[in-house]
């Protein structure tokens, strides 16, 4: 694997609709990213995933794009967006957008053309299908719950939406539909974009003709069925090489790709020296929970989970590439509500957990607020809930013949909102994040957990994360810690996750006590130097010897 400028980076992702609103219409902007840069420096960020701005009903929160070649007006401006590349470049930051391809908004110009003449050849941007005797074309259901068909009024006709319905898919098939593409990304990367993140891209070679499937009769919404037609559709490693050489090639471009697939034999396809993406997430840890039936089903995950899937992870990719890890994004519950279900969900538990992510091997994405410790929001009932994906689970659960209190309580636990409610930068009215109404509720926790209680406490989790950001740039670390193997040690050990990173100058031993009681811990090889730990006291036994206090991590440095 060649070396790559960014794999010695440090990523962070903005969801700007949440992170801090500076015109008081209770929604976040461009000007309160371009505010914050210097916070973000501070924490060690190099890389900044901007999740979409651009025009857009926001029936998906921006994942359904009216105009790619704008900014909402609810977000700022085009001036504001040139000022945030200008300020980022100026900071040497990188700044990504999100690049959502595989449909645009019922409410763009091209789908509009298509509805008002469907021989038109805007139709030809969508799949559009005819129906089966008054039934939609096929029994695919969408990911958001419902049929993937939504019947086009007036007609028997129905088009193809595997997201909600107004996010239609744009049809691959058709080479001006992927021109009209390639344009759009080249104006973006002319303008002095670093990249993107790629949105939902397994799905834009769809498994055609279009044939029914056999449900699993317990099946409720459409990830199922949606996986099993990627895996018949072909196209999709043909379809990004083509991207490639017609844009990210072209500039250079850094991408990172959301790519959801098991199969080992696929992952050189999409990163490595010949992959089509930069780098590309993985998911193996956030998605353990999700049940066949949806999210409202999950399973529990316990750290003895998290680290087995984190390994499993570098065992598969190994030097075929370099992932990105992540512990939360704006599609999942809160990092430490998940993964320290089990453990007292505490400043040293989540600086433990931060720590195990940020000492794996790969590109460590940080999403906002998980750097000062935020958790899920104690949602009261589905009307504080916005997310149009935890409606639909839902139904989903409500369909199942859940009551509405379960429904409501299974939902909210995995419900995307968690997430999404907005950063907590200080504990004023709002916390600081809007002087207008916000979107959606304040996570009433933020008056303990905030930015302005955090920055000058040198215990704090927001510290603790700039010192683990700081250690990946350490030149005396750095090689190892972004290149060097990772070596799982006693991962039959419960509770404990332990790895050596193995790296040409030197090992280190990262070691984690997931237990509420204290942890013997004996060391095969002796260890001098602790380099970091989220505790002023390391307590070595005595050479092969060391006691780790609850939720205590260390890191060591190999003799
Ligand atoms: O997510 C793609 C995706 O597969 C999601 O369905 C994911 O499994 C789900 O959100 C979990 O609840 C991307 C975006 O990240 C997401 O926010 C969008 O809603 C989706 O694409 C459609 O653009």
């Amino acid at each position: 694997m060649k070396k790559k400028w960014w794999h010695e980076k440090v990523a962070y992702q903005i969801y700007p609709k949440s992170f801090l609103d500076t015109k008081g219409n209770g929604i976040g902007d461009l000007r309160g990213v371009i505010n914050k840069l210097d916070y973000l420096k501070e924490l060690g960020v190099d890389i900044i995933w901007l999740s979409p701005c651009y025009p857009s009903p926001l029936a998906d929160q921006g994942y359904d794009i009216a105009d790619y070649y704008d900014i909402d007006p609810r977000f700022g401006t085009m001036a504001d967006m040139d000022e945030l590349l200008v300020e980022a470049k100026k900071r040497n930051m990188y700044i990504l957008m999100d690049l959502v391809i595989n449909h645009c908004s019922d409410e763009h110009e091209w789908f509009k053309k298509a509805m008002a003449d469907l021989d038109s050849e805007y139709a030809k941007y969508f799949f559009i299908e005819d129906g089966v005797n008054g039934n939609p074309p096929n029994n695919w259901r969408s990911y958001f719950g419902g049929s993937a068909w939504e019947k086009i009024e007036g007609t028997d006709k129905y088009y193809l939406h595997l997201f909600h319905k107004k996010q239609p898919d744009l049809n691959w098939e058709n080479p001006k539909l992927r021109d009209e593409i390639y344009k759009m990304i080249n104006w973006w990367l002319d303008k002095g974009l670093a990249g993107f993140r790629v949105d939902a891209i397994m799905n834009i070679s769809k498994a055609l003709p279009f044939t029914s499937y056999n449900y699993p009769p317990d099946r409720e919404d459409g990830t199922v069925i949606c996986a099993k037609m990627l895996g018949d559709a072909k196209n999709v490693d043909t379809y990004l090489h083509e991207l490639r050489l017609h844009t990210f090639d072209k500039h250079d471009a850094f991408t990172v790709g959301e790519v959801f697939t098991d199969r080992t034999e696929d992952i050189p396809i999409f990163i490595g020296d010949d992959g089509h993406f930069s780098t590309m997430f993985d998911f193996n840890e956030v998605g353990f929970g999700k049940s066949d039936k949806g999210w409202y089903a999950a399973k529990p995950i316990t750290p003895d989970d998290y680290r087995n899937c984190c390994f499993e992870t570098q065992a598969r990719v190994n030097d075929l590439g370099y992932i990105s890890t992540i512990i939360e994004n704006h599609d999942l519950p809160r990092g430490a509500s998940y993964f320290l279900q089990t453990c007292d969900i505490n400043d040293d538990s989540k600086k433990l957990l931060g720590t195990m992510q940020l000492m794996m091997k790969g590109l460590p994405f940080i999403y906002q607020g998980q750097e000062i410790g935020m958790e899920n929001c104690d949602f009261t009932g589905m009307e504080e809930i916005d997310d149009i994906s935890s409606i639909g689970e839902y139904q989903n659960a409500l369909d199942a013949g859940l009551s509405k209190e379960d429904a409501f309580n299974a939902v909210k636990k995995f419900s995307r909102d968690n997430a999404r409610t907005p950063m907590q930068w200080d504990d004023s009215d709002n916390t600081g994040f809007t002087t207008g109404t916000p979107w959606l509720m304040v996570n009433p926790k933020y008056k303990k957990i905030n930015v302005k209680s955090q920055i000058d406490d040198e215990n704090s989790v927001l510290n603790y994360y700039r010192k683990l950001t700081a250690l990946r740039k350490n030149e005396a670390y750095k090689d190892t810690i972004v290149y060097g193997e990772v070596v799982p040690y006693l991962e039959n050990e419960h509770n404990l996750m332990a790895f050596y990173r193995e790296g040409e100058k030197q090992t280190l031993l990262v070691l984690g006590n997931f237990e509420k009681e204290e942890k013997t811990v004996k060391l095969e090889k002796k260890c001098k130097t602790n380099i970091l730990s989220n505790m002023k006291k390391v307590e070595f036994v005595n050479d092969s010897t060391i006691k780790l206090s609850p939720y205590q991590c260390v890191i060591l440095e190999v003799e």
